[in-house]
Parts: structure tokens; sequence; C-alpha cells
């Protein structure tokens, strides 16, 4: 079967999962969101990484249903979440290029806070720079709506792309997650070092926060900690894992 007919079967017969990796401030690393990551489980217990279908979903169009199905499961979760009392953690969203560009994303986030209820800010959403390179005109009318529902935006992968200080100054985005190449070597090798120092400036200079993805070892850790960045991202903290296992590990609320 074609790729995208067995993605289509699996939405059909609801095989896809999220899990889920805590966002964890840098000084106490008390949790601030959950970022959603698709899974989808197969027979053998391996899972297909999101990378081997979601492009092909972006050009059969399929997209669209496989990033509504996503954005609901992410209300449910941050329901889940109020309900549990913490609603003090967001979940945060990926969006892909199709899904930013063919739709109302704004509208779409608003009708699922007013359908489950959500506080202004449970939901946050992660872009790439591709995905706003796409067409700049909607995608800052769309940046701007968003900001104005109160729905924080982070660029994902930042630095590997081709921001300009001139087009990062007038994006309405909130945050920007270093990606983790930058970081791998952060307190191991000067030009990595220099790399995240200079990004952390670029984007605390713009009223940006920034968040480290891929921090594996506690020398990361503390290399950013002292060089000013605000929150951090990955398997030294958290693992990505099903709700109940994240909600477990999240800690205690500050
Ligand atoms: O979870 P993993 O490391 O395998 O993710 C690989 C890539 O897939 C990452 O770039 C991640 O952002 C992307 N991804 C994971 N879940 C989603 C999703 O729900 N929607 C989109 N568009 N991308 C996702
Ligand atoms: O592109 P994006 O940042 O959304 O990608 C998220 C992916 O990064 C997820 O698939 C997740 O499994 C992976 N990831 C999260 N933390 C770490 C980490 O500490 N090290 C590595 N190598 N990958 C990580
Ligand atoms: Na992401
Ligand atoms: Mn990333």
């Amino acid at each position: 079967l074609a790729m995208t007919a067995r993605v289509r079967r699996a939405l059909e017969r609801r095989e896809f999962r999220l899990h889920f990796q805590p966002i964890r401030r840098v000084a106490d690393t008390a949790a601030v969101a959950i970022e959603c990551l698709l899974r989808w489980p197969q027979p053998d217990g391996g899972f297909v990484p999101p990378l081997a279908f979601i492009p092909l979903c972006e050009r059969s169009g399929l997209i669209g249903e496989l990033g509504r199905w996503v954005l609901r499961e992410a209300a449910t979760t941050a329901a889940r979440l109020a309900a549990a009392g913490r609603d003090d953690i967001a979940v945060a969203v990926n969006v892909s290029a199709g899904q930013f560009a063919g739709r109302d994303l704004p509208g779409e986030i608003q009708r699922l806070a007013d359908e489950f209820g959500l506080r202004r800010g449970a939901l946050h959403v992660e872009l790439t720079e591709s995905v706003l390179m796409d067409r700049p005109d909607h995608a800052m009318d769309t940046l701007r709506r968003l900001q104005r529902q109160g729905v924080r935006v982070a660029l994902d992968d930042f630095g590997t792309g081709y921001s300009s200080m001139s087009y990062l100054s007038d994006l309405p985005v909130d945050t920007l997650k270093i990606d983790r190449m930058f970081v791998a070597r952060v307190d191991a090798d000067a030009r990595s070092a220099a790399i995240c120092r200079a990004l952390i400036a670029l984007g605390h200079s713009v009223g940006m926060t920034l968040v480290a993805e891929g921090v594996e070892h506690a020398g990361q850790h503390r290399w950013l900690s002292e060089n000013g960045c605000d929150q951090v991202q990955g398997f030294l903290f958290d693992r990505p894992q099903p709700f109940d296992e994240t909600f477990a590990a999240l800690g205690g609320q500050r």
C-alpha cells in the first residue's frame, strides 16, 4: 500500500498516538509546557518516524486531516492538565507548512479553545522558518492573529534556516528553539558555544524567550544556565512518553 493510503487507513483506525516531552525552566527545571510528538506505533513494537510520512502527507493534502487530529488531541490534553489542576503547563503543537499555509489555523485553535474551555495561552505552536518563507504576507497575518489570541509561537530548529536580524525583529514570534545541532557540543566546542551565545543574545535583544533543544548532559545544562538561556528540553530531563508517564514526571507546581 502506498504511504498516504496507509496514513489514511491509520487515521480511520485511530492508530496514531501523541507522546509528550516537557520544556523546562533552566534555573529550577520546573516544567512550563509539554511538546506533542506524533507517534505511529507498528505491530512489531516500533513506530514509523514522523519524517517518514509527514512530508508525504503535505504533498497529498492529507496533512489537513492529520494536523486537525493532532490539534484536537493537544486540546484534549490541555483540558486534562487543567482538570488535574495543572493549567500552568501549556501544550505545544508542531505545525507543518501545509497546515500553516492552507488553513485557518487561528480560527481552528480558537474553536478548540472554546469547545474545551481552555484558558488563554493553553496551546502553543511550533513552526520552522521554512514554514514562514513560503508566503511571508500570509504568515505575518496568521502570526499576528495567533498572538492576539494569546497563542505563543516558537520558531523551531532555530539557526538552521535563513533568518536575518531585520526579519526577526519584525516577526510576531515569542520563542526561539535553538536547534540541537548547536546544543550538542555547546560545553565542549568553542564554535558551538559562540553560536549559542550569539543566538541567545539575538533572541533576547528582540524580547524573545530562548529554549535549547536536545540537552542530553549536565554539562550542557550548566553552560546554558551560565549563559542566560531561559528554558531547556531533552533526554537529560525527559524522553518523549505517553501522557500518564509525562504527567507523573512533571513535578510540583511552582
Ligand atoms: O519525534 P521525532 O524526533 O521523531 O520528530 C521528528 C520530527 O517530526 C521533528 O521535526 C518534529 O518536529 C516533527 N513532528 C513530530 N510530531 C509532529 C506533528 O504532530 N506535526 C508535525 N508537523 N511535525 C511533527
Ligand atoms: O524538530 P523538533 O524539535 O520538533 O524535533 C523533536 C525531536 O527531537 C523529537 O523526535 C524528539 O524525540 C527529539 N529529541 C528530543 N530531545 C532530544 C535529545 O535530547 N536528543 C536527541 N538526539 N533528540 C531529542
Ligand atoms: Na518542535
Ligand atoms: Mn526542533
